[in-house]
């Protein structure tokens, strides 16, 4: 029950009010997958830009996949706003979607985990039974240790006047396949009741399995980890793609031949890590390892090898324009690619930030072209290229970002407007035998 409601029976007949706090690249895809699934929805972001844009039906993301889906704002059970405390009064269920940084001494940053608990919990009635899901990527213990204080300062009690679960988000963006109306879920939750009727409800969400899986921390924990085996799965190829060029072997022809093993698990080497997942989420495993005295040193270690890629990268570029006879001071680069990720607009944790300052700081000059971002996302050390035909006296052009569209690129007409013929694949992506055809001097992170 929540308040007078049975929920099982409000299931069945769809006469559920959901709260989603923080629209961003999870929370807004979350609701319009709420939304579509046949709930009622209350949409909740602090920005106004933010809400007054989803109410003219545009898309506040940069995530492309959901410029189309905007609900219309007239749309019946569709209800955007700012005040928290409205969707605390018209909803049984109330899930928190907000972003879970790290602080630049690369320590979880829980505010806004915190804040969202405390207008919600300020607002919720005694004997309410509302239940509210964490679903932002956290340590195992942060939602109990987050909320638990703030049910009490407001005078309620867990379990009674309201029940806290946690279901880590799974959102990919750019990736429909595993989107939020499909992706599988796990459920943690200090009730079992509370878990089951939880999975009845993402089980109207998603046509992807939904487990309940006991207490909260056995969910935060996986969804912790998933993160941080792919963070060091993928250092483990950055690793690797600084050694075998050493030993004049191109990576890429090792990690083919070994990805024809059942159980091989295929990555690719880069220019760095971004997003606002991998390379923040270890963070908060070797947090929670450090508070309970476990060194996490395999964790850590991948962290440093993806953090310093875009360093190493920069070496080999110092490298190849000195070989290739270009004076630091007179170099003129070209990114290919800016955003994190191929296909998606979304610089956050961008390793070309990083390998752009380490470029600039040289006196090298770097220029960017990424057709899937705005201009005003970039930093005042780059300049931004926005027509590539205009791209003119460049000595070496750098692929940053596997876009189709940087790919796919016109080579024939760019070679003629380079000062040296110099690309470097920073993400192993392009054709390297039809670009040497051409008349390209191709590099790439891990050839020789
Ligand atoms: N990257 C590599 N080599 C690889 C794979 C990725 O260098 O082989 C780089 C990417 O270029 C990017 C970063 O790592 O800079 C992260 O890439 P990602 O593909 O992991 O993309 P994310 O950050 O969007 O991760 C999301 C996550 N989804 C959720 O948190 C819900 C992650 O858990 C998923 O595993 C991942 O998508 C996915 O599977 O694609």
């Amino acid at each position: 029950m929540v308040g007078n409601l049975n929920l099982n029976d409000a299931i069945q007949n769809g006469n559920i009010s959901v709260g989603i706090i923080g629209l961003g690249y999870v929370g807004l895809p979350t609701a319009i997958g709420f939304l579509d699934a046949g709930f009622n929805v209350w949409g909740v972001d602090v920005s106004q830009r933010v809400v007054d844009t989803i109410l003219q039906g545009k898309n506040p993301t940069g995530d492309p996949e959901i410029d189309d889906i905007i609900p219309d704002p007239n749309t019946k059970k569709w209800n955007i706003t700012t005040d928290t405390s409205i969707a605390v009064e018209n909803c049984e269920i109330l899930i928190v979607t907000v972003p879970t940084p790290v602080t630049s001494d690369l320590k979880p940053d829980l505010k806004y985990v915190i804040s969202a608990g405390d207008n919600i919990f300020k607002t919720i009635e005694p004997n309410s039974g509302k239940i509210v899901v964490l679903e932002s990527t956290v340590y195992p213990g942060v939602t109990a240790q987050s909320w638990l204080p703030l049910i009490e300062k407001y005078g309620l009690k867990e379990g009674v006047d309201v029940n806290i679960a946690y279901c880590p988000e799974r959102f990919n963006p750019g990736d429909e396949a595993n989107g939020v109306r499909k992706v599988a879920r796990v459920i943690g939750s200090l009730n079992p009741k509370i878990g089951d009727t939880l999975v009845k409800i993402y089980s109207k969400l998603t046509s992807g399995r939904v487990d309940y899986v006991g207490k909260i921390e056995v969910a935060e924990a996986a969804k912790v980890i998933e993160n941080v085996q792919r963070d060091i799965n993928i250092a483990l190829v950055n690793e690797l793609a600084r050694i075998f060029p050493a030993l004049n072997i191109d990576i890429e022809d090792v990690l083919n031949a070994a990805a024809t093993k059942w159980n091989f698990h295929r990555y690719t080497p880069g220019v760095g890590v971004g997003g606002h997942c991998i390379p923040v989420d270890p963070y908060y495993m070797i947090q929670r390892a450090e508070q309970v005295g476990v060194p996490a040193e395999l964790i850590t270690a991948a962290r440093a090898v993806n953090r310093t890629m875009p360093i190493h990268v920069f070496s080999v570029l110092k490298d190849i324009l000195y070989k290739n006879n270009v004076s630091a001071n007179d170099a003129n680069i070209l990114f290919l690619g800016w955003s994190y990720k191929a296909e998606v607009g979304d610089h956050r944790e961008t390793p070309a930030e990083h390998l752009a300052l380490a470029l600039t700081d040289a006196d090298i000059k770097v220029s960017v072209w990424d057709p899937h971002l705005e201009n005003d996302v970039y930093p005042n050390n780059v300049d931004v290229i926005t027509d590539i035909n205009a791209a003119k006296d460049f000595d070496l052009v750098v692929l940053v970002t596997g876009h189709s569209i940087c790919i796919n690129l016109d080579w024939e007409s760019l070679l003629k407007n380079m000062r040296k013929p110099l690309v470097y694949d920073g993400r192993r992506v392009l054709d390297i035998t039809k670009l040497e055809d051409m008349g390209w001097d191709v590099y790439a992170v891990g050839k020789p």
